[in-house]
Order: structure tokens, then C-alpha cells, then sequence
């Protein structure tokens, strides 16, 4: 008799998956034999960590091991194109409570564009990102705080949660720990910036692999390689990550685009023209909220930055 059961994936490695059966943590190994895909789906991996699937499991036999036989319906999904130019897409991770998009003024360097278009895509996905500054420890010097608090105005302006916080000096560290409790969270960020430096903050009990920076290039040397689920002690599950490098937009019109700005869609309907691209149209809302400093101009320029690219790779 073969037994069935019902589990969340909770490691992802090629052609290997590790399951749970959350909130039960009891990971055991998993093979796709065959086809499984989700509908309509150009994913490169049809199946995610945090997917929840059923598996059949061999009484007797074979290799033991549990087969995905079926991907329930996901409540939400990170997307991301594999690159600029492929019309390919890849599941990072799906079912998610929470994103921290952990980000830092140096070592590296994390470029507003690269929030901007990571954010675009929470809210394409209706995934609710929450935005962490680490390293704080290391921004003394005068350029640097202003960096950050440049940084800082830009996206709790636009609405969003930002925290400061240092893996290496305890700040913000509990704040983050209330906010990742009785929920599935996943870290996201570059390379270095700290994502499983914060993991084992939260949770001392777990050892991922911590990387350092390069000398050369001051970035970080991807360390963590496969996308995995750790269970923490205060309760709450996190989605470890391999750092990102660019982030390509997923099926987005142009139409559509400036709803995934919070602070644009808030006074889009204040534009003389809908639908309105916020770009060359008379009375435009969004344009003047720009002149009148209330939508910051980086925001701004990201926004076009996007419109223009999408246009070209289409
Ligand atoms: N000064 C300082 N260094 C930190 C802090 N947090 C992490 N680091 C250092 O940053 C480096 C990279 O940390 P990781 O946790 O491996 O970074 P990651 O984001 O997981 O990187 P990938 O796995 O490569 O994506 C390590 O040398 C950490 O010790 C912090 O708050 N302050
Ligand atoms: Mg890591
Ligand atoms: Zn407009």
C-alpha cells in the first residue's frame, strides 16, 4: 500500500527536494518522476520551496524515496526572468508571508534600481515585502549616514516598512525575530549583505553557510547556492536564498506598471488622461507629485527606467 500525504517543500537542489510536513518539521527527501507542472506555466522549476504539494510514498521498497505527484494552488509566487533577455521565468519561492529585502550601503553596495524593480515585483505578486538596512554598525562616517538616511526617506516616502539593523551588534535583531514569527518569510537580497549572517542572529541553533566579502570587487561570493526553509526556535519558518545579481520583470504591461508603485497608484486617478503612462500626457498627477517632491525622483526615474526596458525586450 502506498501511503499519500500532503507537505510543504522545504529545500530545493536540482533535482532533489526535501519536504515537510509544516508546522510539523520532519524534512524528508523528494523526487519528481515525470511531469508536474502547474498550468500556463514557462517556469524553469514548476516546483518551489513553499509549494505545497502531495506525494505518494512506497510501502515496499524502491528507493524509499516520496514522489510529487501534485502542486496545489499557490496563494502568491516570487518570479523572476533568468535573465533580461529570456522570455523564461524561475520560481524563487512561493506561498510566502513576508519578504525581507535585506539590503546595505557598502560592502556591497545595494543600487536603488535593483530595490526598486525587487519591489516591483512584491507587488506583482502580492507578496509584502518589508525593507532591512544591515551593517548599520559600519555607516559612522558622514557620507555614509546620509546615504542611509537618503536611502531610508525614499522608501518609507513611498510606503514602505524600512528597519535598520547589525548582525553584528544586535540592533533590530528582535524586531525582526517578532516580525518572522508564525510566518513563512524569505530573505532576499545580493550577495554579502547578510542573509544567513541574520538567519543564525535569529536562530544561534542553525549553522547556513556564511560567506565573506571580496577584497577586489567588495561584494559577496555567493555563499549560499540552493533555496532553503529553516525552522526558528521563536517560531516562523524562513526561505534562505542564493544572493540575486539583476532582477528581470516578469510579464508586466506598461499600462500596469505604475500600480505596482504604491505612491504613484495612490494618485493616478487624479491624471487627466487614463489610462495615463505618466510619461509625456498633460496633467499628469504623478509627474507633478515628482515636481512637487512628493514622489521622489529616483523613484521616478527607476519607474521610466523600466517602461523604456520593457519596450525594448518585448
Ligand atoms: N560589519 C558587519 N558585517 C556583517 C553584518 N552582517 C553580515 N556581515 C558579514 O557579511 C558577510 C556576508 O555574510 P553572509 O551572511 O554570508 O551574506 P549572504 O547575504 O548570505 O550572502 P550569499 O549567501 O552569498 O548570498 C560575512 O562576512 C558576514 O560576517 C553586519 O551587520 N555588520
Ligand atoms: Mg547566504
Ligand atoms: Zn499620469
Amino acid at each position: 500500500m502506498e501511503t499519500k500525504g500532503t507537505a510543504t517543500v522545504v529545500k530545493h537542489t536540482g533535482s532533489h527536494y526535501l519536504l515537510s510536513e509544516l508546522p510539523v518539521w520532519n524534512p524528508f527527501p523528494a523526487v519528481i518522476r515525470g511531469k508536474v507542472r502547474l498550468e500556463s506555466s514557462r517556469a524553469t522549476n514548476p516546483v518551489a520551496v513553499g509549494d505545497v504539494i502531495e506525494y505518494n510514498l512506497p510501502a515496499d521498497g524502491g528507493d524509499g524515496m516520496a514522489t510529487i505527484s501534485r502542486i496545489l494552488p499557490r496563494r502568491n509566487g516570487i518570479i523572476r526572468k533568468s535573465t533580461n533577455l529570456s522570455r523564461e521565468s524561475h520560481i524563487i519561492a512561493a506561498n510566502i508571508d513576508k519578504v525581507f529585502l535585506i539590503t546595505t550601503m557598502i560592502l556591497p553596495e545595494t543600487k536603488l534600481e535593483f530595490v526598486d524593480r525587487f519591489l516591483v515585483c512584491c507587488e506583482a505578486y502580492q507578496v509584502h515585502p518589508v525593507i532591512l538596512v544591515n551593517k548599520t554598525d559600519l555607516y559612522d562616517e558622514p557620507d555614509l549616514q546620509a546615504m542611509l538616511s537618503h536611502f531610508i526617506g525614499i522608501y518609507r516616502g513611498a510606503g514602505y516598512q524600512v528597519l535598520e539593523i547589525s548582525v553584528a551588534d544586535g540592533r533590530g535583531i528582535d524586531e525582526v525575530k517578532d516580525m518572522c514569527k508564525d510566518s513563512i518569510c524569505l530573505f532576499s537580497g545580493a550577495s554579502g549583505v547578510g542573509k544567513s549572517s541574520l538567519l543564525k542572529a535569529l536562530d544561534p541553533s542553525l549553522n547556513p553557510k556564511i560567506g565573506d566579502i571580496s577584497t577586489s570587487h567588495l561584494q559577496g561570493k555567493h555563499t549560499t547556492t540552493f533555496y532553503e526553509m529553516h525552522p526558528l526556535s521563536c517560531g516562523g519558518f524562513v526561505i534562505d536564498t542564493p544572493g540575486i545579481r539583476g532582477f528581470g520583470l516578469v510579464d508586466i504591461e506598461d499600462e500596469e506598471l505604475s500600480t505596482y508603485f504604491p505612491e504613484m497608484l495612490k494618485i493616478t486617478d487624479n491624471c487627466r488622461f487614463k489610462p495615463c503612462t505618466h510619461t509625456h500626457e498633460p496633467g499628469c498627477a504623478v509627474k507633478q507629485a515628482v515636481d512637487d517632491g512628493l514622489i521622489s525622483p529616483e523613484r521616478y526615474c527607476s519607474y521610466l527606467g523600466m517602461l523604456q526596458e520593457e519596450t525594448k525586450y518585448r
